[in-house]
């Protein structure tokens, strides 16, 4: 029976949009990257046929000697990307190498610690609506009201007084350097694990821009899509201690097969991102979201915590302009070409769903060659499109000045 011989057009046009949308708009969801020609060709291979349920030399099918030599590289290039003792490069997302740990370390009820979602918070740490606030008995932490930094003595408290099996670490809208040795402290005075969710600043960690939290951490488990500028999907590196019960968690414990391409084209980021370049990379990410959230000060825009360590800059609308909500400025910057997320801001009084914040990221940008001077003006645009958001010329001229600059600096050009 032959593969169809007409081409799916419904599909593949869509696609050819979707690559002309990415080459020419700015893409600045600080989740999001490009990745390279060499990992979408492990992505798209024929790995994608093979089921491998199991593990490197246990598998629960037979033709797997090639995909045991592609998941066991990516394994050894993943412990020796982060200095870690062993690796699951199987899970399919962050979220389920989050669950996964839970499934290892934790029973149902058990108590655990995590950043307050909307103190830039993820999920899984915690949320009534996810099933890591539903299984556990999650307590938040928070940032102080006076830095908007994490709180470290809050957290302390918090241990002290909920005594934690797991201490999670880790933000999804953070924009300052996580630092592990303190919550590796807080964690041995109350006998807890900690979990490193490090999912948004992996590569910044691969990189050297940003300390790496192995050494502290009983678990770390990061996206690989983010500023690792890999695949989409998930990874746990952990000691040699933990190694069986993460395993055994993720499989059969919690997913079924695992997606070999997904694992191959993780191997092609591991070596890329071990590369002298990738360091390079990772440093002028955070020199250009500094110069990001400089712009954006300058522009009248208000930076939570004061500014930028990291990929991202979260920004309060308020100062900018009182009756913006960040729902109403995704809106009207995806129309001038700009896209991002709106996102809480601490204690933000706008529900979730609206907020009063904004988060901006440099990763994708910074990959397809933009630097210090391209981020002035991504700053102007933006302020540009948002100060005259009632006037669809304007907005068309934004949209038309983004595009410039993006042809300079095209991501995917044949
Ligand atoms: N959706 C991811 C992010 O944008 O941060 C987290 O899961």
């Amino acid at each position: 029976m032959p593969w169809p011989a007409d081409p799916d057009t419904e599909v593949f046009d869509l696609i050819d949009q979707e690559l002309e949308r990415q080459n020419t708009s700015l893409q600045l969801i600080a989740s999001e990257n490009f990745t390279s020609p060499a990992v979408m060709q492990a992505t798209g291979s024929v790995l994608t046929n093979k089921y491998s349920e199991g593990y490197p030399g246990k598998r629960y099918y037979g033709g797997n000697d090639v995909v045991d030599q592609v998941e066991d590289l990516a394994r050894q290039r993943a412990c020796s990307l982060f200095g870690a003792d062993h690796a699951n490069v199987q899970p399919h997302s962050g979220a389920n190498a989050n669950m996964g740990v839970y499934l290892a370390l934790l029973e149902p009820g058990d108590t655990v610690l995590g950043l307050s979602l909307d103190h830039g918070g993820h999920l899984t740490h915690g949320s009534p609506v996810n099933a890591s606030g539903q299984l556990y008995h999650f307590v938040a932490y928070g940032v102080t009201e006076s830095d908007e930094r994490i709180d470290y003595d809050q957290m302390r408290d918090l241990a002290l007084q909920h005594r934690p099996k797991l201490i999670v670490a880790g933000a999804t809208a953070y924009p300052r350097v996580i630092e592990p040795e303190p919550i590796r402290q807080i964690a041995d005075e109350v006998g807890a694990r900690v979990l490193f969710d490090a999912a948004h600043i992996a590569g910044l960690i691969a990189g050297g821009a940003h300390p790496n939290p192995v050494p502290y951490s009983d678990v770390v488990t990061f996206t690989t899509h983010k500023t690792l500028r890999g695949p989409r999907g998930g990874c746990i590196v952990c000691t040699d201690e933990l190694a069986k019960p993460i395993d055994k968690a993720m499989f059969p414990g919690f997913q079924g097969g695992p997606l070999e391409h997904a694992i191959a084209a993780k191997a092609v980021a591991f070596r890329e991102a071990a590369m002298p370049e990738f360091s390079v990379y990772a440093h002028q990410v955070v020199a250009n979201s500094r110069a990001l959230a400089a712009g954006l000060g300058s522009e009248g825009f208000r930076l939570v915590s004061g500014g930028t360590d990291n990929h991202m800059s979260l920004v309060d609308l308020r100062s900018f302009d009182a009756d913006l909500t960040g729902k109403d400025a995704q809106v009207l910057l995806d129309r001038a070409g700009i896209t991002l997320n709106k996102n809480t801001i601490p204690d933000d009084p706008r529900s979730p769903f609206v907020t009063s914040g904004l988060r901006i990221g440099t990763p994708a940008v910074t990959t397809q060659g933009m630097a210090e001077p391209e981020m002035a003006q991504v700053a102007e645009l933006l302020a540009r499109a948002l100060r005259h958001r009632d006037d669809d010329a304007l907005i068309a001229e934004v949209r038309a000045d983004v595009a410039t600059l993006c042809s300079k600096f095209v991501p995917y050009g044949s």
